[in-house]
């Protein structure tokens, strides 16, 4: 993206185009923040009934976001897309986002599965990049679903992005992203590299905590546990 464009972007300044397009996007706003409240509402169910049921609570938090126009904007010229109100609303698929930050990495799968129960819900893609981290490190489950909305003009399906994530696999995320932020999306290697190696630390972290958990809770369980 032209350095140009991109402080610009940061500064919040909008030609005459895309502010037309930004006051289009705007116009679906509440039916994101509609499908937003709709999927917190449930995830706070979840948890509520977990805390009830199980001895622990599975997840620590849940945050949603709605896309600000930068950075909606950022992703129009990475990806080099037409600047059109329906091609974005078709090809980003996190105008809307939830973000569910659980304790354990097992935690996840266990609450991705409750939620592809919701069938009133439709699944429009998986990206496991827990089995498959990205090159930067980044780990994640996502989920990207479309949330049925009532609204006055009839039913309505908003896409919502779901990021599923334990808090080490958060933590490195958000001050990645910081970094990422601060360097405009182009890292320098050597922090390109050293991120990689605390986005493994990270990992090795999430998977002690879980050995240490099951010790704690499934003794009997510990025979197999021996390098902790
Ligand atoms: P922001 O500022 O967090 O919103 P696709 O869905 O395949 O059409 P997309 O959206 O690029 O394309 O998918 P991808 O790669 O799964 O990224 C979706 C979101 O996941 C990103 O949104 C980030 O929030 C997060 N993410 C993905 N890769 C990384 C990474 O390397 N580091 C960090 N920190 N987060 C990542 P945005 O819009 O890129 O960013």
């Amino acid at each position: 993206m032209n350095e140009e464009i991109l402080q610009r972007l940061n500064a919040k300044q909008f030609t005459d185009e895309e502010k037309s397009v930004i006051k289009e996007l705007v116009n679906d706003e509440l039916l994101y923040d509609a499908s937003l409240r709709e999927l917190k509402t449930r995830v706070e169910i979840l948890r509520e009934d977990f805390r009830r049921s199980m001895p622990y609570n599975p997840i620590e938090h849940i945050k949603t976001r709605i896309k600000q126009p930068n950075s909606i904007l950022k992703k129009v010229y990475l990806r080099e897309m037409p600047l059109d109100a329906e091609i974005i609303k078709e090809r980003i698929n996190d105008l809307a986002g939830i973000r569910i930050v659980c304790t354990f990495k097992t935690d996840i799968m266990r609450i991705a599965d409750i939620l592809l129960q919701n069938t009133d819900m439709e699944v429009v893609k998986v990206k496991d990049y827990i089995t498959n981290p990205k090159e930067s490190g980044y780990q994640s489950y996502h989920l990207i679903v479309r949330v049925p909305v009532h609204m006055v003009s009839g039913l309505k399906y908003c896409k919502v992005e779901i990021q599923l994530r334990t808090m080490a696999m958060d933590f490195w995320a958000s001050l990645e992203h910081k970094i990422k932020y601060k360097y405009d999306y182009e890292i320098p290697e050597d922090i390109k590299s050293e991120l990689l190696n605390c986005s493994k630390v990270a990992d090795d972290l999430d998977d002690k905590m879980l050995r240490l958990h099951r010790r704690v809770h499934n003794p009997n369980e510990l025979q197999v546990e021996t390098n902790l």
